[in-house]
């Protein structure tokens, strides 16, 4: 066929023949354009942690969506993370959203801290270390490896054979946080091994050459695979009181830590799927990261009664911090935005591009497009007098699916936030333990 044929054949076709076939070409070219940039475009983020720093600037550890894609075949079959991957990277970017400051290099960045001497105490998850860098310099001054400790000088009970003492390639300990404190004469620092189900604090000095002696982890809690304790955790903090809390997210819960005799002395009741973080306000209240429920808490911690709460615009948030002026800065994750929120739940300010949610609009308003034309044609047709009993009985078949279509993606629309989080609790309990 020539193309002269190939356009005589597309003349002779019906107006709403061509209408259809346009609508389904853009459609078409529309996912063929944004799903590989899904998986190519290292632009769109899955935010981990984010800080408002001092000067109004803000600190995002910025993991590509395409990372956190790659992340479970990476963990299936040990393939390590290369060395200078752009899709790893912690930038600081103004108000306006220009990238002010940023570093690449490093792998799947979880938590960044602004020390006291401005520069950055990182949880370089999958590099499986705790770096301090240099802010103006950008070279790494001080590095904390499990793999150069010898466990079994911390607790004896894990001996050689332990999961401790045996490195794996990739996603071995997946350090997710590290929190910082001035004790006064010394400082410490409190580090979340995930894959460990262990929280350690570290004596921790810049200066010092020998960070990965055993003895400089003075405090630790938590037991590999010991559910009663911790369960694949995330966001240890120090407390005004001088316990830690910490999110215990695949035990649902958030638990207090006694830090003199590691009791348990405080759990959270509500009910929770996989809470990431846990802050505590100003007033005392709890500020809680519920993830796979899609939502933001602020709740009383004696009464346990939720006093504030968010759940828009949110796909399994990663975690959230109160600032100074009320608002709150939070990491949406997969939804690929950094938001600020007002008490009254406006987003006031926000960083990245909620690309998951574009293809879910874009899709279902085309969908209803289609829809709402094959309607109008099939209730033309239904007006001519000569249509047999079997065209007209296929014509209210045609018009049915039609409304059906058109009221099944207006619920999507309207709906999505509210679909996304059923969804996530239909299947929350079956990848519960996975690489996630
Ligand atoms: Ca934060
Ligand atoms: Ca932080
Ligand atoms: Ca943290
Ligand atoms: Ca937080």
């Amino acid at each position: 066929m020539t193309l002269d044929d190939f356009i005589e054949r597309i003349q002779r076709l019906r107006i709403r023949t061509k209408i259809r076939i346009l609508i389904i070409l853009l459609l078409v070219s529309f996912n063929l354009v944004m799903i590989p940039q899904l998986f190519f475009n290292n632009n769109f983020l899955a935010p981990h942690d984010v800080d408002r720093k001092a000067n109004g600037n803000t600190l995002i550890c910025a993991v590509s969506l395409n990372e956190m894609f790659a992340h479970p075949p990476r963990v299936r079959n040990q393939v390590p993370m290369p060395i200078n991957s752009a899709n790893n990277r912690i930038i600081e970017i103004d108000e306006n959203g220009r990238i002010t400051w940023e570093i690449s290099g490093l792998a799947m960045p979880h938590e960044v801290e602004e020390l006291p001497n401005g520069n950055l105490l990182v949880a370089d998850t999958t590099f499986d270390r705790v770096i301090e860098i240099n802010y103006n310099t950008k070279e790494i001054i001080w590095s904390w490896e499990p793999s150069k400790i010898n466990w079994t000088e911390v607790n004896e009970e894990w001996d050689e054979n332990h999961y401790y003492n045996n490195p794996k390639t990739y996603d071995w300990t997946h350090i997710n946080d590290v929190d910082f404190k001035q004790y006064g004469e010394w400082n410490a620092c409190l580090v979340s091994l995930r894959n460990f189900d262990l929280v350690v604090e570290l004596n921790y000095s810049a200066e010092s050459i020998n960070a990965n002696n055993a003895s400089n982890i003075v405090w630790w809690y938590g037991d590999y695979e010991n559910a009663t304790l911790l369960s694949r955790q995330h966001n240890p903090d120090y407390l005004e009181n001088g316990n830690v809390i910490i999110a215990d997210s695949e035990n649902d819960r958030i638990v207090e830590v006694n830090y003199s005799n590691k009791e348990k002395v405080w759990e959270s009741v509500i009910e929770l799927r996989w809470p990431r973080d846990a802050d505590e306000l100003d007033n005392g209240n709890l500020l809680i990261t519920d993830s796979y429920n899609n939502r933001i808490l602020e709740i009383n911690r004696t009464t346990q009664e939720i006093v504030w709460m968010f759940e828009r615009d949110l796909m399994i948030p990663y975690e959230s911090d109160q600032l100074e002026n009320g608002n709150y800065l939070i990491s949406t994750e997969y939804m690929g935005k950094v938001i600020e929120v007002n008490q009254e739940g406006f987003i006031v300010w926000s960083y990245g591009f909620p690309v998951f949610k574009l293809l879910f609009y874009f899709n279902s308003f085309v969908l209803i497009g289609i829809a709402g034309i094959e309607i109008f044609y099939k209730t033309q047709n239904l007006s001519e007098p000569k249509l047999s009993k079997k065209k007209i009985a296929l014509n209210f078949v045609a018009l049915g699916v039609s409304i059906f279509m058109i009221v099944l993606f207006l619920i999507v629309i309207f709906h999505f936030n509210g679909l996304l989080q059923s969804f996530l609790q239909f299947i929350y309990p079956s990848i519960k333990g996975s690489v996630f």
